[in-house]
């Protein structure tokens, strides 16, 4: 059984790729300098000392978890469009869309003497109809804290990704994310993996920002956690990857509520934010469905698109 592999800060996306495709997750150590790190505990401590801990198992019973992280934190704001992750998970995740958006947000610090969440394939937030045959998930996990064995470094199972859904680790099969803080743990959607056991004095906290493709169903309701008064404040970059922008050719356009004639109709969201932002061609029809052919018409008997 292999160990969880560390690239380098300076490893590229194709690196980054490699290693998720054979072990399902790496880890790149020391991204992030020191006055970055000082400005994320200054940003998300006075978030996580308001906040209560979980009430179950899988959020944990000494676990405090804050979400809206790019509402809140302008340095989280840098790390969700970090170029290595963008790029990695651009390329890791093209097969199966055009674009990425952003799915999730969450500060994660595990309390003293928590126990270890369960193992888990993020991709059951969809349920169990996405076929394997489909990744939908490029996950991030930032160290803010050191991440070791004891104070609850995330579980995980290296190749687990492969497994059949039925097969479960044995103890000497699951791996610790080991990690100094700055570090990041890359992995896909269908890994096995958790937060662990802190029997420690001290908190263990990390960012987690993950990214999906853009036709799916963020997890985190990035227009209600970041609505469009907070997300003008953004970069348009930022804003198209929270989903203020089309999900493939006409997926999230909309039309302004008020009285008629007062606003746009069949507008991409980038308008909302630009309104001279050139109109969508497939939004005008031009390429709103894949039309059927008149051949096809002819040879069945109802006819007929499913778009
Ligand atoms: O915090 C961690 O180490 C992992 C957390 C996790 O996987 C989750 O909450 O889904």
């Amino acid at each position: 059984m292999t160990d969880i592999v560390h690239l380098p800060a300076n490893a590229t996306p194709d690196d980054v790729c490699a290693v998720i495709d054979d072990q399902g997750g790496v880890i790149v150590d020391r991204v992030l300098d020191a006055d970055t790190l000082a400005r994320l505990e200054a940003e998300l401590t006075p978030y996580l000392d308001a906040c209560a801990t979980g009430r179950n198992e899988f959020a944990g019973f000494r676990t405090k978890r804050v979400g809206a992280l790019l509402a809140r934190s302008e340095t989280c704001r840098e790390l969700a469009v970090h170029p290595l992750v963008n790029s990695a998970a651009a390329q890791y995740l093209e097969p199966y869309c055009d674009a990425l958006q952003l799915h999730f947000t969450q500060a994660v610090s595990i309390g003293r003497g928590e126990g270890a969440q369960p193992l888990h394939r993020d991709r059951g937030v969809w349920g169990s109809t996405l076929n394997r045959s489909v990744e939908t998930q490029f996950s991030t996990i930032w160290a803010l804290t050191d991440f070791t064995h004891a104070n609850g470094a995330t579980r995980f199972v290296p190749g687990s990704h492969r497994w059949d859904k039925d097969r479960h680790p044995t103890p000497e099969e699951i791996r610790f994310a080991e990690m100094a803080p700055g570090s990041v743990l890359l992995y896909n959607g269908t890994v096995l993996h958790g937060g662990g056991e802190n029997t420690t004095e001290r908190e263990r906290t990390g960012v987690l920002i993950h990214y999906t493709l853009n036709w799916l169903r963020q997890e985190e309701n990035q227009y209600l956690s970041c609505p469009p008064d907070v997300a003008h404040d953004l970069t348009p970059k930022l804003r198209s990857l929270i989903g203020y922008s089309l999900g493939g050719p006409v997926l999230g356009f909309y039309s302004t509520p008020g009285p008629p004639g007062t606003g746009v109709e069949l507008a991409r969201p980038e308008t909302l934010f630009d309104r001279s932002a050139p109109p969508s061609p497939t939004l005008d029809g031009e390429r709103f469905y894949d039309p059927v052919s008149d051949e096809a018409m002819a040879s069945t008997a109802t006819g007929g698109s499913d778009r």
